[in-house]
């Protein structure tokens, strides 16, 4: 008798018809032969091995460079059940429409298996995926961002408690590219990208997509968070997940060098962007990181942004549309002031300083989370860290303070429901505008945001002692568009005046929109800042917060009758707490 496992590969094969079939076990010897494969094919590029040994560069189709949202799809039966936030077609449609993309479509390759856990290999809280496909890059980066190989297969057994994941390259023409999940059966389809988000299916399809689905099916939480830890001077360790937009610097923020290190203040960096969330039997939050890698964006990260990411760079690393210089290193946009001369742009092309970029905006490095310097000690617990605050964040030039905390978990979830960042790249549109977010899952949440909504109230009456939740902005300006806050290494401050609230030892002073640090609550010592600019930072302009509430008011129409009554109360509470304190000020 097959394993379900080796039913859906027979299936699959039926379909693709690929000339061979290989099964991938995770091995050195198997990465070796893969990577000289790609060499050859002109896949990779070999970097310079003697400063960073084990790193290649691929370069990718030119019109496959990032995620593709419009061409992503939630199938589930009814329509509803997908949202207002998500593009969806009928499973069966789905399945008819992909199907003839997939006929064929190995001819002539090789069909990789890629047996996969997210989250570590020991922990009750991991899952596995299978994820089949014909890209060997796609399995070089499996290989870094999960548990890869015969670890997952001795982990399955003969068990059909697996997901599912078919991807080909296919032409790579977006006209005949889809990502599809079929969250009701947990599979996910994808074809005509070979692309990051859209091609390494453990990450955003599986990890966050179906995986949100699962959660809300069996009370845990699959959430598009970091995970970093503040260690205080006796040396606790206190745990905390942050859900930010993109821009942000996520990734920054959960490798952060601690500015207050001589204090005794360090941060350890558990995960960078995925968070799964149990209740544990003592009814705290748990945390696991599913993924084993970071994906990250290359441009802007340097010795300053992201110095632990730097040290991690210079092994075992993919790098995917960076710049090369002429010594064969990888190079992008933002890693020293002035480009070295002789640079190749990420098409391979001869660059010269102008209009284009040398590396692509969205270019990346795929790199071991073992690299890290900032690496905690349990970032693979089984059992995974107890969380202790959740951060929600975006990018306000003018109207959120540096930091406030939300009344209670209600008032929290109100806080992530309503998450907006402003945009920054001309690229993706008008600079300026406000873009809603929720918790950052917008294009993540694999079923109707309403009902995410629900889930997330229903989490908090199960938890003995909900983390407090809290909103911060690195982001704001002052008159003349300078940024009020330094950001980076400073930004432990922010969150040890957290820890400091956690313990009942921070003072705050209440308004309309949380609880926001007294001037004499936040550490600021070693860092010149003027208390006008403390108290810009900190301010709440009832006036604006107005229109903002008025902005939510109409974002929440969007999701009808499955809004939960608790967030229009909050939306109106916020709304009197608002009018009382200008009236208050009259
Ligand atoms: O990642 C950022 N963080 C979090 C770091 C832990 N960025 C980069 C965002 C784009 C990905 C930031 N940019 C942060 C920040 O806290 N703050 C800012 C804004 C800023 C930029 C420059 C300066 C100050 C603030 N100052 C100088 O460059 C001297
Ligand atoms: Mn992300």
């Amino acid at each position: 008798m097959s394993t379900p496992l080796e039913s859906w590969v027979e299936e699959s094969a039926r379909l693709t018809k690929p000339s061979k079939i290989v099964w991938c076990d995770g091995s050195e010897p198997e990465n070796e032969r893969l990577t000289e494969l790609m060499l050859n094919d002109g896949t990779y590029v070999e970097l310079n091995q003697k400063t960073y040994p084990g790193c290649h560069l691929h370069r990718s189709n030119p019109n496959d460079v990032a995620r593709t949202e419009g061409l992503t799809f939630i199938c589930t039966r009814k329509k509803e059940d997908a949202g207002p936030t998500n593009n969806w077609m009928a499973p069966n449609d789905a399945k008819d429409k992909l199907r003839p993309l997939f006929d064929g479509a190995m001819k002539g390759r090789t069909m990789y298996v890629i047996p996969y856990i997210m989250g570590p290999a020991a922990s009750p809280y991991s899952k596995i995926g299978v994820e089949i496909t014909d890209s060997p890059y796609v399995v070089a980066s499996m290989r870094i961002m999960s548990r890869m190989g015969k670890v997952a297969l001795e982990r399955l057994g003969r068990s059909d408690d697996f997901v599912p994941g078919l991807h080909s390259l296919g032409d790579l023409d977006p006209e005949r590219r889809f990502i599809v999940h079929f969250p009701e059966e947990k599979l996910i389809w994808s074809v005509g990208s070979g692309y990051g988000g859209n091609a390494l299916l453990g990450k955003k399809c599986f990890a966050l997509r179906i995986a949100s689905w699962m959660a809300r099916e069996n009370s845990w939480m699959a959430e598009h968070m970091l995970i970093l830890g503040l260690e205080d001077p006796s040396g606790k360790v206190t745990y905390m997940a942050a859900a930010f937009p993109s821009a942000c610097g996520k990734t920054n923020l959960a490798m952060m060098v601690s500015a207050l290190g001589k204090q005794g203040y360090r941060v350890w960096t558990i995960g960078d962007d995925i968070a799964w969330m149990h209740i544990a039997a003592d009814g705290t939050l748990r945390a696991i990181n599913p993924e084993a890698g970071f994906f990250g964006v290359a441009p802007g990260t340097n010795g300053k942004t992201n110095p632990n990411v730097m040290n991690a760079l210079h092994e075992n690393t993919i790098f995917t549309n960076v710049a090369l210089t002429d010594s064969g290193e990888p190079w992008w946009e933002g890693m020293d002031s002035t480009p070295p001369a002789g640079l190749t742009d990420w098409h391979g092309k001869k660059w010269t300083p102008g209009k284009t970029s040398a590396a692509h905006p969205n270019a990346r490095y795929t790199v071991p989370a073992k690299q890290s310097p900032s690496i905690s000690s349990h970032w693979q617990d089984p059992e995974g860290i107890p969380i202790s605050a959740i951060i929600f964040g975006g990018r306000r030039a003018r109207l959120a303070p540096l930091v406030y905390e939300s009344r209670n978990w209600q008032h929290g979830v109100f806080v992530g429901a309503t998450m907006a960042s402003e945009t920054t790249a001309a690229a993706t549109g008008a600079v300026g505008v406000t873009r809603r977010d929720p918790m950052a899952m917008l294009p993540f949440c694999g079923y109707n945001m309403g009902d995410y909504f629900r889930h997330w109230l229903a989490m908090g009456a199960k938890l003995k002692n909900p983390p407090k939740v809290f909103h911060v902005n690195w982001f704001r300006r002052d008159a003349d568009g300078k940024f009020l806050w330094p950001g980076y290494g400073e930004n432990v401050r922010v969150l040890k005046w957290m820890l400091d609230r956690i313990e009942g030892r921070a003072a705050a002073a209440e308004t309309p929109i949380g609880s926001v640090p007294t001037a004499s609550s936040l550490t600021l010592d070693g860092l010149s800042i003027s208390r006008d600019t403390l108290n810009e930072l900190l301010s709440v302009n009832p006036a604006d917060w107005t229109e903002e509430e008025q902005a939510v008011e109409k974002f929440f129409e969007k999701f009808g009758d499955r809004l939960p009554a608790a967030l229009c109360q909050e939306q109106k509470a916020l709304a009197n707490r608002l009018s009382a304190s200008s009236m208050a000020s009259k």
